[in-house]
């Protein structure tokens, strides 16, 4: 019996929990609301973390829902001023090095909510009220609704609900989808801008140093996304850039990011 114990533990395809989660969460949620944002500082991090644990523990991994989570993304409301909100899809080091210069910015990770999650694994199992620190289950392997999976769909979801002016996204060029309508953004957040509220989407479009200079906002990829937004009534426009990040490109001597990067 206790060697089935432990190797139904291994059951998944996917990393378990990260080590140390629970402490981790609760030191982000300090740091964040004491020295990152201090105007959160009325926020209880002991309570977040209680339903943060709440949404998955002792609950089957395969089955969790946008319910599970509701206590913690009410918890987490956050407002992000107009024209401040940055998506992005397969740039993620990229739109965070941004962030950090442009302070003022917010990917989902400069918010409460994705700053105490970002880069962690998390799951526990019915029947237990640990967490599995061996295995969790893998989106397409094993299941679509698991703790990890559901949580960035609804705070991506969130997020993108609550935009407003000029929402900014940051793509990659060197990729052929540039905009993939699979990933969150192209699934999750392109869909939930309201065009009540969001007067445009700009798109920067970052792409290979070393690579040939093209017009990387002309491709097949980049048509999608406009022909979306067009028919959502949001104005689009796009850039493209070479990293580091950003360089002008000599394709395209205007750069509005560029220029205060200095
Ligand atoms: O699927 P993606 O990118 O297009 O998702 C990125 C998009 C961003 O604009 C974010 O607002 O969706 C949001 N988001 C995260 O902030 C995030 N942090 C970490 C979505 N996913 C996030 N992760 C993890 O990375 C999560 O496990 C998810 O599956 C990947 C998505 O990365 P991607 O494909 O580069």
């Amino acid at each position: 019996v206790g060697v089935l114990m432990w190797l139904h533990l291994y059951k998944w395809n996917g990393q378990g929990t990260t080590e140390h989660f629970a402490d981790i969460i609760l030191g982000r949620c300090s740091n964040y609301t004491r020295i990152v944002q201090p105007a959160l500082r009325n926020v209880d991090c002991q309570k977040i973390q209680e339903a943060f644990k709440d949404a998955f523990i002792s609950k089957n991994p395969c089955n969790i829902t946008e319910e599970d989570y509701r206590p913690l993304m009410k918890l987490t409301t956050q407002t992000i001023p107009c024209s401040k909100t940055i998506l992005w899809s397969k740039t993620k080091e990229m739109a965070h090095q941004y962030t950090r210069v442009h302070r003022d910015m917010f990917t989902l990770e400069d918010t409460l909510l994705g700053y105490m999650a970002d880069g962690l694994m998390w799951c526990g199992d019915s029947g237990t009220s640990e967490m599995n620190y061996r295995s969790c289950p893998h989106w397409k392997k094993d299941c679509p609704n698991n703790p990890v999976s559901v949580f960035w769909k609804m705070a991506s979801h969130r997020f993108a609900d609550a935009a407003c002016g000029v929402v900014y996204v940051i793509l990659n060029g060197s990729l052929s989808n540039t905009f993939d309508e699979n990933s969150t953004f192209g699934s999750v957040e392109i869909i939930n801008l309201h065009p009540e509220k969001v007067q445009a989407l700009h798109a920067w479009v970052i792409h290979d140093v070393g690579g040939v200079p093209s017009d990387s906002c002309m491709t097949s990829s980049i048509n999608k996304l406009k022909s979306i937004t067009s028919q959502r009534k949001i104005a689009f426009r796009c850039q493209h850039y070479r990293p580091a990040p950003f360089i002008k490109d000599v394709t395209n001597p205007e750069c509005s990011p560029c220029s205060s990067m200095i």
